[in-house]
C-alpha cells in the first residue's frame, strides 16, 4: 500500500490537484520574491497567466546559477523568523548552494520520504541504518525523518566509520541501509576482510541514491550483500532525497512525487519540452514548498518519464535512473561519454571489480581516455599463484588473460560508446572508495 492517497490518482485528477498547486506557488513568488517578479515582469507573465499544469510551459526556468547570484538568502519566500532549517550543497568551486525550508516544508519533505521508505517496502517493523551523511547535506536529516514518520527505529550513524557502520550492522540488527552504493560496496569490502558471515546480519533491503550508478551496479550490490537495491533520487535545491524512488514490487523506474513536484524534460540544448519516452534534462517545479519554491528548475540531470501505471499500484509518472548529470557528460574527441556508460561495459567483464575511476587528458590535440579499473581478489590470487608456481607456461597464459580483460573492455567501450580508451589494470583496494559521493572522473585536461 503506499503512504498517501495522492500516489494512486486517475491522471485528470491529479492535473486538477496539480494546477491548483502551481497557480498557487506563482501567487506565493510573485509577490514574495523580487527574483521571481522580475523574471515574470520581463516575459510578460502574470500569476493570473496561469490556469492550468500545460501553462507551466509559458514560465521561465530556474538555474543553479541564479541561486548562486541570489546567495544567500535571496530566493527565500518567507521571512527568517519563519525559517527552521537550512541545508547547503557544495558545489565543485565557489560558495555553496542555500536552501531553507519553514515547519510545512519539514513536514512535506518527511511524508515525501515516508513514501520513498514505504516504495522500499520499509515499515514501522523495521530498523534502519542511517548511513548518509548528517550535516549541510540533505541525505542524514531527509532519510531520517522519513523513516521516523513510518514509525522505523533509525539509527542515526551517518556516513563514514565503516567497521563500526558492519558493527552496527550485526549486533543492532538493522534490517535497511541507507547510503550510497558506492559506500555500499565499500562496506561489503570491509566486511569480507573482517571475515563477517553475511548470514550472520538482517539486512533485506538498502535505498541507495545521491550520485548516478547503473543496473549491472545494482546487481553487484544486490548480490554481494544479499539484499533488495532500491534507487531513491532528490535534489538539495527541491528538497534533498524524497523527490522520486523505485517500489520494491517493480524495481523498474523511480515514482515521482508529481504532485509536489511537477516533472519536465527538455531538450538541454534548446529548452523544448520533449513527450513522454524521450531523454532529456529533468525540470521540476516545486509546487508544495513554502519557504523556497523554485519553478522550473533545471536539475542537470539526464533522464526520461514513462506514464505507465505500475504493478505496485502507483500512477505517480516513473522517471528512468538517472544516466548522469548534463555537466558530467564528457565530451571526448567529439563524442559525448556518459561515465555510467563505462561502469556497463566494466561491470559485465569477467574479473573486473565495480572499483573504477575515468582519466581525461589531453596530449597534443587528442583528448585520451583512460579506464583505472581493479581486477578483483580472485583473479589476483590466480594470478598471485601462477607467479609463484614454477610453470612458465600457466604464467605466461595469466599474463594474456589480463591483456584480454583489457581488450575485452577496450572493444566493448569503442562498440557501445564509440571511442577508444586505455585500460589500466590494477590490483583489489588500489582504487580509493567513497564514504559518500563516489569521484569517478579525473579531468586533468586544461580549461
Ligand atoms: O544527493 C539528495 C539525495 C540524498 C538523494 C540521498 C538521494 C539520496 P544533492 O547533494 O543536492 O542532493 O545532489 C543532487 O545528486 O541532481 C543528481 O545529479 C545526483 N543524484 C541524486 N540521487 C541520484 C540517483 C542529494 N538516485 C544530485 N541517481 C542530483 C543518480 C542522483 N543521481
Amino acid at each position: 500500500m503506499p503512504w498517501n492517497a495522492e500516489e494512486s490518482l486517475s491522471r485528470p485528477e491529479l492535473a486538477k490537484l496539480q494546477s491548483h498547486r502551481l497557480q498557487k506557488v506563482c501567487e506565493r513568488v510573485y509577490a514574495r520574491v523580487p527574483f521571481y517578479k522580475k523574471k515574470f515582469d520581463e516575459k510578460g507573465i502574470k500569476p493570473s497567466d496561469i490556469r492550468n499544469v500545460q501553462d507551466i510551459v509559458k514560465l521561465p526556468f530556474t538555474k543553479k546559477v541564479d541561486l548562486r547570484d541570489n546567495y544567500p538568502y535571496g530566493l527565500f519566500a518567507e521571512p527568517l523568523e519563519n525559517i527552521v532549517r537550512i541545508h547547503a550543497s557544495s558545489g565543485t568551486t565557489g560558495k555553496p548552494t542555500v536552501v531553507a525550508y519553514n515547519r510545512n516544508d519539514i513536514s512535506l519533505w518527511a511524508d515525501v520520504m515516508a513514501r520513498t521508505f514505504t516504495c522500499a517496502g520499509v515499515t514501522s517493523k523495521d530498523v534502519v541504518q542511517n548511513a548518509y551523511g548528517y550535516g549541510l547535506f540533505t541525505g542524514g536529516l531527509g532519510a531520517h525523518y522519513g523513516a521516523e514518520r513510518v514509525g522505523a527505529a533509525v539509527i542515526p550513524i551517518s556516513g563514514g566509520n565503516t567497521q563500526k557502520q558492519i558493527l552496527l550492522l550485526q549486533d543492532f540488527g538493522s534490517t535497511a541501509i541507507c547510503c550510497t552504493p558506492s559506500f555500499a560496496l565499500y562496506i561489503y569490502d570491509v566486511a569480507c576482510e573482517m571475515k563477517i558471515n553475511l548470514d550472520t546480519i538482517k539486512l533485506r533491503v538498502g535505498l541507495f541514491g545521491a550520485e548516478p550508478w547503473t543496473e549491472e551496479m545494482r546487481r553487484e550490490v544486490e548480490e554481494r550483500l544479499r539484499i533488495k537495491a532500491i534507487d531513491i533520487y532528490g535534489l538539495s535545491e527541491i528538497i534533498g532525497p524524497g523527490v522520486s524512488s523505485e517500489c520494491i514490487e517493480a524495481q523498474s523506474g523511480l515514482h515521482l512525487n508529481e504532485d509536489h513536484f511537477f516533472p519536465e524534460i527538455i531538450n538541454p540544448e534548446t529548452g523544448e519540452p520533449l513527450p513522454y519516452g524521450q531523454e532529456g534534462e529533468l525540470v521540476i517545479t516545486s509546487m508544495s514548498r513554502e519557504a523556497m519554491p523554485l519553478i522550473r528548475y533545471r536539475t542537470g540531470d539526464i533522464t526520461s518519464l514513462n506514464p505507465e501505471k505500475c504493478v505496485c499500484g502507483r500512477t505517480l509518472v516513473r522517471m528512468r535512473r538517472v544516466r548522469g548529470r548534463a555537466d558530467d557528460m564528457l565530451i571526448i574527441r567529439g563524442v559525448n561519454v556518459f561515465p555510467s556508460q563505462v561502469e556497463s561495459v566494466l561491470l559485465r567483464t569477467k574479473d573486473i571489480a565495480p572499483h573504477y575511476v575515468i582519466e581525461v587528458d589531453r596530449k597534443g590535440r587528442m583528448d585520451v581516455l583512460n579506464v583505472r579499473v581493479e581486477v578483483t581478489a580472485e583473479c589476483m590470487e590466480k594470478l598471485a599463484a601462477k607467479v609463484l608456481s614454477t610453470d612458465l607456461k600457466s604464467f605466461a597464459q595469466e599474463e594474456e588473460d589480463l591483456i584480454k580483460i583489457k581488450r575485452d573492455i577496450q572493444k566493448n567501450v569503442k562498440d557501445i560508446i564509440g571511442v577508444n580508451t586505455e585500460v589500466t589494470l590494477v590490483p583489489p583496494s588500489a582504487i580509493q572508495r567513497s564514504e559518500g559521493k563516489a569521484k569517478r572522473v579525473v579531468d586533468n585536461r586544461p580549461k
